[in-house]
């Protein structure tokens, strides 16, 4: 069964956001993943986050290709709009969705088989064309829905279930979206959501692309000693290079950390982010270095976690484009159909 409807009785007493709405109006049907699967947990954060940023759930279109982790739409944001889309695919559904209506805020929920193997070609080209979306991946190292193939994110010498050593050089999914001008770059780990529910929330603020890039163990074909993606190796692992807050526009600032600790970003939106350094050699605003960062401690066999890049002054898809502001479904007949007179003038400027 991949569906199970969650009964809609509220308890009176739950608490409710700036909109009135309870925690249950961002939650979906009942997951049928593994017990202990870590995309469940992602799906958890993207509620909590959600439901704190006070967004109206209409105003949410997440789209999802095939996998295990493709699923999990069906399990959060049950009033929002969905797509379900081919495995691999999803990238040029929500590129065209974005383009047809810039009102909504986009979601993309992939895995690292749907990302990092069939859907290369697709994340490279919504990476670079800088679409205005948040674009998780659920990464286990594993294609969980067909049983367990190594995908290409798995880590050279990290070993199957059944003992097969891979033989193949990942491809590290956040290293990429930094190549390629992601201009908000992340890794979490599902098993450490007070990260990664303010990773989401400062995904949402950004004006752009936003990668987040998430641990996510698979309990079923990957989760034993020798694989780089348990839960023991990644918590053994995890070198987080800072943490941050996302306070929301309306929001009052009350966190307090020592002064020259935290640094305030501004976020397109009028929300900030304050970031406390853990590391105090990373800077995330720096392209270069994040990436030659990343790389050395991934060769030290450490997985490097937090906001790996930020570029707050980003530009998206519809400024390059210079596209209307208007939802395409809001437009009238006239606006749709100019006439004559506008197609001549239109032939002429391209002569
Ligand atoms: C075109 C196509 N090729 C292959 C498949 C089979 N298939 C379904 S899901 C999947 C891999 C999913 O792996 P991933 O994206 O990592 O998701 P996970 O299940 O690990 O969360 C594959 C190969 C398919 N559905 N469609
Ligand atoms: S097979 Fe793996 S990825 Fe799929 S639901 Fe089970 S634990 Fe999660
Ligand atoms: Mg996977």
């Amino acid at each position: 069964m991949t569906y199970l409807a969650k009964p809609k009785i509220h308890h009176p007493s739950l608490p409710r956001n700036a909109l009135g709405f309870t925690h249950r109006d961002y939650e979906g049907a009942i997951s049928t993943l593994c017990a202990g699967c870590g995309h469940d947990s992602i799906s958890s954060a993207i509620i909590q986050a959600f439901f704190e940023l006070d967004v109206e759930p209409h105003k949410v279109a997440k789209l999802s290709g095939i996998g295990c982790s493709s699923k999990t739409p069906t399990y959060f944001l049950g009033n929002s709009h969905g797509f379900n889309s081919v495995h691999g695919r999803m990238p040029s559904v929500l590129t065209g969705a974005a383009l047809a209506n810039r009102d909504l805020i986009y979601l993309g929920v992939s895995g690292d088989g749907d990302s990092a193997s069939i859907g290369l070609g697709q994340f490279a080209h919504v990476m670079r064309r800088g679409v205005n979306m948040v674009y998780i991946v659920e990464n286990n190292g594993v294609y969980g829905l067909t049983k367990g193939q190594f995908s290409a994110t798995a880590d050279r010498g990290s070993k199957s279930k059944r003992g097969v050593v891979n033989s193949d050089e990942p491809i590290d999914l956040a290293v990429l979206a930094l190549t390629l001008g992601a201009t908000f770059v992340a890794r979490g780990f599902s098993g450490d959501k007070e990260q990664l529910i303010p990773l989401i929330k400062a995904a949402v603020a950004h004006h752009g692309a936003a990668f987040i890039d998430v641990v996510s163990p698979c309990v079923a074909f990957n989760n034993h000693p020798g694989s780089t993606k348990s839960y023991d190796y990644v918590r053994e692992h995890n070198e987080s290079v800072n943490r941050l807050d996302f306070i929301s526009p309306r929001a009052e600032i009350t966190t307090t950390y020592a002064p020259g600790d935290v640094r305030s970003i501004l976020m397109h939106d009028g929300g900030t982010i304050r970031l406390r350094k853990v590391d105090e050699r990373y800077d995330p605003s720096d392209r270069a270095e994040a990436m030659g960062y990343i790389e050395a401690r991934r060769e030290a066999g450490e997985v490097v976690t937090g906001l790996l890049y930020l570029n707050a002054d980003s530009a998206d898809m519809h400024d390059a484009l210079d596209t209307i502001e208007a939802p395409l479904n809001t437009l009238s007949d006239p606006e749709l159909v100019p006439g004559s007179a506008a197609l001549a003038d239109l032939n002429a400027s391209l002569r």
